[in-house]
């Protein structure tokens, strides 16, 4: 694994219990922790399991015993580490976005498939496909539960940048990041919009605001967020903090979608809700074992959301874990991505999203940015500037 950040720590603990709850062809054993200051590593290493440590990410590359090589790091290391893992022949996982640009997504999904060829598997880590409710929510829009698809409205809604002294970080600086809340979650509804219809989205409009233009360079982040000294230097904030887009998927649904990291009160809102001819299912990860799902066919006066909780061993994921109605949390949606992975890996099979579904979504967030950025689009109302 490299990097040992919010997500090093989310993944080993999904490679430490998949196998302990799912039945799979493979037992992963933790190797390798590499990153950049030998202290936090030696200390992560020990907290996560690792056998061993390395400030080379390369050594981990060149080791013929490792066969899965974990990608946790800023978006602008994954392009290189990849693209190394996938040419020595190492199956991939990489955290999502899967990189800071649609070329350098083209070239590791060009690389992934040619190393398909050889039997090596890649997975971008669009970890809420593996929510329970949310593959349920897609198993019943794909069994036409809802009918046809009319329209889709996606949020991802957090707060951990709304105090303008929150400190700087890596989440905030494009050349690290690509973008801000576009990037780092509006990629999460972006996806899992197109996952859950089945439909590419083939055209957009939006527009992005930086609300908080400069931040205090020091201070002590608490996971996100977090208080900067606010006595010395500030630093630009070089990515948007609320994305805001229009959708058409193809076929011509519409949807609206708003990424923000100011949504004060929001600490993980991540919702989407599918509105269909027949019905529709809506879903807020704050109430993340819950589906609200809703029959257009119920007798009048009995017509409303019906709360299904999707903790029942009907539900995908949900049979290999606690009795009847004990919930999951933020954690599950990695032990069933990394499940899913060995799974693909002993069987010989496919995992998803692929590189080339991370791809779809990089082009997404790109045309978001075209559009953003070009504001003769805006129409002011008379008298006033657009
Ligand atoms: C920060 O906004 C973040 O950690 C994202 O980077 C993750 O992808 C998301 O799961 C939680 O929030």
């Amino acid at each position: 694994m490299i990097g040992y950040g919010f997500m090093g720590a989310a993944h080993s603990h999904a490679w430490r219990s998949a196998h302990r709850f799912f039945d799979l062809p493979l037992h992963p054993e933790l190797r390798t922790l590499a990153g950049r200051s030998p202290e936090a590593l030696a200390e992560a290493a020990a907290r996560y399991g690792f056998a061993q440590t390395t400030t080379r990410w390369q050594d981990v590359i060149e080791d013929p015993e490792i066969d899965v090589v974990d990608i946790c790091t800023p978006g602008d290391t994954h392009h290189e580490i990849a693209l190394a893992a996938l040419r020595a022949g190492k199956h991939v996982l990489c955290e999502k976005p899967l990189a800071n640009s649609v070329e350098e997504c083209e070239e590791l999904a060009a690389a992934a498939e040619e190393a398909r060829s050889r039997g090596v598997r890649s997975i971008c880590g669009f970890s809420y496909r593996r929510t329970p409710a949310l593959a349920y929510a897609r198993q019943l829009v794909a069994d036409g539960a809802i009918g046809e698809i009319r329209q889709v409205r996606a949020q991802y809604l957090q707060d951990w940048l709304s105090d303008a002294d929150a400190p700087m970080t890596w989440r905030l600086q494009k050349d690290k990041a690509g973008s801000g809340a576009l990037g780092d979650i509006g990629a999460h509804i972006i996806d899992l919009a197109q996952w859950i219809t089945g439909t590419d989205i083939e055209g957009v409009s939006g527009t992005l605001q930086t609300v908080v233009p400069t931040r205090p360079a020091a201070g002590a982040m608490q996971g996100l967020g977090g208080k900067g000294d606010t006595s010395g230097e500030r630093q630009e904030v070089t990515v948007d903090d609320v994305a805001l887009f229009s959708v058409r998927f193809a076929g011509g649904v519409l949807g609206s979608f708003e990424a923000s990291r100011m949504a004060q009160g929001r600490k993980n809102a991540m919702r989407i809700e599918v509105s269909g001819s027949q019905g529709a299912v809506a879903f807020d990860f704050e109430r993340m074992n819950e589906l609200e799902v809703y029959d257009a066919k119920a007798p009048a006066g009995r017509q409303g959301f019906t709360r299904v909780l999707t903790t029942e061993p009907e539900h995908p994921y949900a049979a290999a874990w606690w009795p009847t109605g004990h919930g999951l949390g933020y954690e599950h949606t990695f032990t069933h991505e990394v499940a899913d992975l060995v799974r693909a890996i002993g069987e010989e099979s496919d995992p998803s999203p692929s590189f080339e579904e991370a791809l779809q979504v990089q082009r997404v967030l790109a045309a978001v940015e075209a559009s953003a950025a070009d504001a003769s689009r805006w129409v002011g109302l008379p008298g006033r500037s657009a």
